[in-house]
């Protein structure tokens, strides 16, 4: 008895030895590259509202694996299997306080890679410059620059780690913006292929906006609540602005565009009932408050930029607002979950519909934007992400990947903008996720993602519907076309 007794004791005085406090092992084997707050390092930030795409048990994986590509190192052999559990349940805990990431963070974080205006005028490569795609590649944080003419890629470079939203161009197309949910902001030069100058506006991003004339950089911030004006020349820092609503409450940051025809960038709050219109040419960035019935998520804007169309992801009720008089003037009827991010237009028997596919339902959402009643809802194989058309192709493209459902996470809906029918259903690659589709110039090809890590970029005929290209990339998402980009085709989200 008093041998069992022995080893019992033993063997609880080696586990308390082996299991160290998370704490400890979070300094030991975490800190020096995600920060000893957990809010990043050379490595992303390790917080709940940066790993919401990142499942627990895929978290458990990386800290025991590492993760190939990256320099994240594999614990498995330093950590037992409780004590990685207990860093996941660490970085999905909240912090108890808001970070600060203010002024002196965002100066001290700036990177000039190259000095400002050093660079040649002159693109490095033949391919027209007007016609280039920039594609990001999420598998391993990378993007490709793509000459759409010969859809061949020109040149592959590093990106910031999870890369979201649509990536900003310069009016003229020279410039690219990237944001990382991180809050990193990296200016890259296509014509010399080269990221000139990089900062951290924030600790979780939602995206950025380049303003009409190419001189400023809006930031949206989920952490802390703020928006960041930053110089688009070299991204230094121009303004803070802490996002606290009329009534007090302080809020994150929906999204933020620009508005060109208007001279302004268009932010809505997430947690307060306010749109704020930035006036970018005014000194000190005037802010316009515009106060609307309910919370906006997620918005797009009519073709004159008059207009916002704005939902509350949990909301059937869309909102209309007039931005010149600041006025509600229509309520739309949206089912499930309408992603206005990804929201498109056209002309459908001689008046202007917007179409918005939907990330809870199958069903894409034509709305006429005259009498703002629903014209149809087309039925789709699933709920779906993205969705673009073109002016020079009969077709409205859209995924269906939202839920991840089998039915149609393999799928490209074509929905014909005259019969408002789903008319040709694409399988990019049976059984692997399609999404997110862009043009070329003309209108000619349209490139559509195989999103997995050995994936692909699947270039069709928009004529003839054949495929006539497939890139290896590794979990290829958005594409951008400057052309499409930068005149603000009515077939893209802009
Ligand atoms: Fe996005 C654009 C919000 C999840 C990939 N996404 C946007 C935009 C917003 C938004 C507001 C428009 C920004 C812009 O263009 O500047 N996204 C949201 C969400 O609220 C949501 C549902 C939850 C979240 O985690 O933020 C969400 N988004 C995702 C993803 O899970 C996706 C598929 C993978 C990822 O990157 O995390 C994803 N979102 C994208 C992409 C765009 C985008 C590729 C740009 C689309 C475009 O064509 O412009």
């Amino acid at each position: 008895m008093r041998w069992l007794v022995m080893v019992t004791f033993l063997f609880l005085t080696q586990v308390a030895t082996a299991a160290q406090p998370v704490d400890k092992n979070y300094g030991e084997h975490c800190a020096s590259c995600h920060g000893a707050d957990r809010l990043g390092g050379i490595g992303p930030a390790l917080l709940p509202e940066n790993l919401a795409r990142l499942r627990r048990p895929e978290a458990i994986k990386t800290i025991a694996n590492g993760r190939a590509a990256s320099q994240m190192a594999g614990f498995g052999d330093k950590l037992g299997k409780e004590e990685i559990e207990a860093l996941v349940g660490l970085i999905y805990s909240k912090l108890s306080y808001l970070p600060v990431w203010g002024e002196n963070e965002i100066i001290t974080s700036h990177i000039q890679h190259v000095p400002a205006g050093s660079l040649p005028d002159k693109p490095v490569f033949s391919a027209d410059p007007m016609n280039l795609f920039v594609v990001v590649e999420l598998g391993d944080h990378s993007a490709t620059i793509l000459d759409g003419d010969k859809l061949e890629p020109i040149h592959r470079f590093a990106t910031r780690f999870a890369l979201h939203g649509g990536p900003k161009f310069s009016p003229e197309g020279r410039f690219v913006y990237f944001a990382s949910r991180d809050g990193w902001v990296s200016k890259f030069d296509i014509y010399n292929l080269k990221t000139v100058a990089e900062v951290r506006a924030g600790i979780n991003t939602r995206n950025l906006a380049v303003s009409g004339d190419g001189k400023t950089v809006l930031v949206g911030n989920y952490l802390p609540h703020s928006l960041v004006l930053l110089d688009a020349e070299d991204l230094t820092l121009l303004k803070v602005i802490p996002t606290v609503g009329q009534d007090g409450k302080s809020s994150r940051v929906s999204a933020v565009y620009q508005a060109e025809p208007r001279n302004s960038f268009v932010a809505a709050l997430k947690d307060t009932r306010e749109v704020w219109e930035i006036a970018y040419g005014e000194k000190d960035f005037p802010i316009r408050r515009i106060s609307v019935d309910d919370y906006l998520d997620d918005f797009f804007f009519d073709q004159s930029y008059k207009l916002l169309i704005g939902t509350a992801r949990d909301s059937h009720k869309g909102q209309v607002i007039d931005l010149d008089s600041g006025k509600k003037v229509a309520q739309l009827d949206l089912p499930g979950m309408p992603h206005l991010g990804s929201g498109i237009t056209w002309d459908y028997q001689g008046r202007p519909v917007m179409a918005t596919p939907n990330m809870k339902d199958g069903v894409v959402s034509v709305i006429d934007m005259q009498s703002w009643k629903t014209i149809k809802e087309v039925k789709t194989l699933g709920p779906g992400f993205f969705m673009r058309s073109h002016e020079n192709t009969r077709y409205a493209w859209t995924d269906g990947f939202a839920t991840g459902n089998p039915a149609s996470n393999d799928v490209m809906h074509l929905i014909d903008k005259e019969t408002l029918e789903v008319a040709h259903i694409l399988r990019p690659e049976p059984g692997k996720t399609a999404a997110h589709v862009e043009f070329t110039r003309d209108g000619k090809y349209a490139l559509v993602s195989v999103w997995e890590m050995e994936g692909a970029l699947v270039i069709y005929d928009t004529e003839t519907l054949k495929e006539v290209k497939r890139i290896p990339m590794k979990k290829p998402s958005g594409k951008y076309n400057v052309y499409n980009k930068t005149t603000r085709s009515a077939g893209t989200s802009h």
